[in-house]
């Protein structure tokens, strides 16, 4: 009899760590490559800012976009017009050598540009190169 409950007791952890190994592990497999993951919803975020603008009737729905010096930013463009537009990143409005130079691309569609704020705060520039004079803002970075 004693063999037998000391197996019912291995079999119920066994349940019991698969159970909670299921529940942990379900959402991710690869934990190796989760070095940057953001484990809270903090907007604090300290490696990564995520901007959002939209074309539409060849004009951009901001003017302004802002982030902190030196951050990694993430930029969703959504192109909801058929013709390409584009978002690059200048020092200034006369600027014609991009920090930035993204891709130019045809709606609808939604396109994620990255690259990395400049070191030095500033008011910088930014403009579809397609439309410049339609299509602009500024970009602070402090
Ligand atoms: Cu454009």
């Amino acid at each position: 009899m004693k063999p037998a409950r000391t197996t019912a007791l291995i079999l119920a952890l066994v349940l019991v760590t698969t159970l909670l190994g299921g529940c942990g592990g379900g959402d991710d497999n690869n934990k190796s490559s989760t070095a940057t993951q953001s484990t809270s919803a903090s907007d604090g975020a300290e490696d990564e800012v995520k901007l959002t603008l939209v074309a539409e009737n060849t004009k951009f729905d901001k003017t302004t976009l802002e982030a902190p010096t030196g951050k990694d930013v993430t930029l969703t463009m959504e192109n909801k017009d058929s013709v390409e537009h584009t978002f690059s990143l200048y020092q200034s409005a006369d600027s014609t050598d991009p920090l930035f130079a993204g891709q130019k691309f045809p709606g609808p569609a939604i396109l994620t540009y990255q690259f990395t704020a400049p070191e030095t705060p500033g008011t910088y520039h930014f403009r579809c190169d397609i439309h410049p004079n339609a299509m602009n803002g500024d970009f602070v970075v402090k």
